[in-house]
């Protein structure tokens, strides 16, 4: 499929290569992808602060769209030269994985793409760029889950310490590739679409809501447990419920998802499941805390919005807890296709909960509504999975901690969960680093 473009030949291509290919393969890259990459690879490291990503929104004018374009296409490819270099330095087995190959076959399309992109000069030049570049960006929405479909299959082929830091690696990566693109989109369309010509801060709410993306967040969970048990548990939020803080809004919602699902999934198969209630007003509510908005007059300092997801599902088993934060560490049943490989006990074999199917595959595109978190399109209803795929808790900390925040989860064990998120406050994050 081309994307109609008056560039015609610079048009994106999205790389369309079967999920499962029958045939093990581990494609070179063509000649001219390899002397791109290394050319690359000579260019040394610029660190990059977000007070430069929001600089080209402050205000948006013609000359900071074509610089905000230029920054795009001069990063971007950088970042993604790096990802194919750790895709290519995994073992040779790994990189046969069919789930793995595609995913560098779609990053090598995707940054000789960005890599031989002619500048952008003009405002036509710039719609016609961020119409592919946001192409770009839905075409790579499933690269997690079909990554964790890849390294699911090679566990054990690679420790699960190295599983981890390579995740963790491309998983920052990738959150740094869709911050700039996402930015550059935003401000392309503010000024294409509205002709703003002031401030616009693309990716970043000025006043996000904790309260407000909680409230929206339960909906969706509760649509997804209510689809996979039958039940769901109320959601009580207290404390400042009006505080609001500078944050990029998908970071909070792809966190809250996940940490509400941990919570409505525990809490469901602890009192609804094992205790035969006959009335989901029985189930004891998931509560969110809200702490006071940061802003504390006359203090220099790195300044934090912290939330508490408090549910009495029972806890995590202290056998457990050193493990929730790994990768494809999960106590629900993956999917049918995995039980067996789950029996047979790799590293992370999930433990069957009492017959219980946690994972329910409630829409037909799998994971792609978890993954919406940077489209700035929001979690789609009725699609995902309420667990299974163990990476919500790994995923939520790395979020946290990207703009400079923390996750950590306490656990009463046979009681219930705390899980304790604190997000730096970006308005004066000009410092942090993507
Ligand atoms: P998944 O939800 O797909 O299993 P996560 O990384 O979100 O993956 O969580 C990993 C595991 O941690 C869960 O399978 C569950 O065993 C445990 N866990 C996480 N949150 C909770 C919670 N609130 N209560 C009980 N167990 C939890
Ligand atoms: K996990
Ligand atoms: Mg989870």
């Amino acid at each position: 499929m081309f994307i109609a473009s008056s560039r015609g030949s610079r048009a994106f291509r999205p790389a369309l290569l079967p999920t499962s290919s029958p045939v093990a393969r581990r494609q070179p890259a063509s000649p001219e992808v390899i002397a791109l990459l290394t050319s690359y690879g000579q260019q040394t490291a610029r660190p990059l602060t977000l007070s430069r990503l929001l600089s080209f929104g402050n205000p948006v004018t013609q000359d900071s769209i074509l610089s905000s374009a230029s920054y795009a296409l001069s990063e971007i490819p950088r970042r993604l030269s790096r990802r194919i270099r750790s895709l290519e330095s995994l073992p040779f087995i790994v990189g046969t994985n069919p789930h793995v190959s595609r995913t560098l076959d779609a990053y090598r399309r995707s940054f000789e793409w960005l890599a031989t992109y002619p500048a952008v000069r003009t405002l036509r030049d710039n719609a016609d760029f961020a119409t592919q570049l946001e192409h770009l960006v839905h075409s790579h929405a499933n690269d997690i889950p079909t990554m964790a479909k890849g390294f699911q299959e090679c566990y054990r082929y690679m420790t699960p310490g190295a599983i981890n830091e390579f995740l963790d690696t491309a998983i920052r990566n990738r959150i740094a590739v869709r911050l700039i693109a996402e930015q550059h989109i935003a401000l392309s369309h503010a000024l294409s679409e509205y002709g703003h010509q002031g401030k616009h801060d693309g990716v970043v709410d000025m006043k996000c809501s904790p309260a407000d993306m909680v409230r929206a967040c339960s909906v969706i969970v509760s649509e997804m447990c209510e689809a996979t048990f039958g039940a769901s548990p109320e959601v009580v939020i207290d404390g400042h419920v009006d505080s609001t803080f500078a944050y990029v809004p998908v970071h909070l919602q792809y966190v809250l998802t996940e940490l509400l699902k941990n919570a409505f999934r525990a809490t469901v198969e602890k009192h609804w499941r094992s205790h035969g209630l006959s009335s989901a007003s029985d189930l004891p509510p998931v509560l969110v805390t809200i702490s006071p908005p940061p802003r504390i007059p006359g203090i220099v300092r790195p300044s934090y919005m912290s939330i508490r997801v408090r549910d009495e599902g029972g806890g995590v088993s202290p056998h457990n807890m050193a493990r929730v934060f790994s990768y494809a560490f999960s106590t629900a049943k993956r999917s049918a296709q995995h039980a067996d490989e789950d029996a047979g006990g790799g590293p992370y074999a999930a433990q069957q909960i009492g017959g219980n199917a946690a994972t329910m595959e409630v829409g037909a595109k799998g994971d792609a509504g978890l993954f919406s978190e940077m489209t700035g399109k929001g979690i789609q209803a009725g699609v995902g999975t309420l667990a299974g795929l163990g990476y919500g808790l790994p995923m939520s900390r790395l979020y946290a901690r990207y703009l400079g925040g923390s996750l950590d989860l306490f656990s009463l064990d046979g009681w219930g969960t705390d899980a304790f998120l604190k997000l730096r406050c970006l308005d004066e994050a000009g410092d942090v680093e993507i």
